[in-house]
């Protein structure tokens, strides 16, 4: 009787640990469906030799496994993992991601903008494939207004 109960407790204690380990350890491709994202987030290299990039939004950051890709075509696997609508933006700049948004107007069109989802509810995944991808740096943001300023972004590089 009392080893049923011991095994049963530790048995509730990995099940609530599990998911939460999961969450911390991968929580860009986790919650994915998608077979394509999980190959490339096997890849210990920054680029990604198919050229898709998994990315997942939360409040307020963006995360890319990995965070590079060859020129060409480049298909970014999005994922809001947060809580909240965001975007996803990617842009062709010299700036830093950090300061790529700082004097822009939320209502004019971002110069350099390559491609974005304009919005993703909280738990939605999007494709977005930007062909012609040069080799440089981008920034990779969320445009909604505070976002930006929150965190929401990443340096991106094409190679
Ligand atoms: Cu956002």
């Amino acid at each position: 009787m009392n080893y049923r109960r011991i095994s049963l407790a530790a048995f509730a204690a990995v099940a609530v640990l599990v998911p939460a380990a999961a969450l911390s350890a991968c929580g860009s491709s986790s919650s994915s469906s998608s077979s394509s994202a999980s190959t490339a987030s096997t890849a210990t290299t920054t680029t990604a030799a198919s050229g898709t990039v998994a990315v997942a939004l939360t409040e307020f950051k963006i995360a890319t496994t990995p965070n590079a890709a060859p020129a060409g075509t480049v298909t970014f696997n999005v994922t809001n993992s947060g809580k909240v609508k965001h975007q996803f933006t990617v842009i062709k700049t010299t700036k830093s991601a950090a300061t790529v948004l700082n004097n822009q107007n939320p209502n004019d069109d971002i110069p350099g903008a390559k491609g974005e989802i304009a919005s993703l509810a909280p738990g939605a995944n999007k494709t977005l494939v930007i062909k012609n991808m040069v080799a440089g740096h981008y920034a990779l943001v969320c445009a909604l207004p505070g976002h930006f300023q929150s965190g929401m972004y990443e340096n991106f590089t094409v190679n």
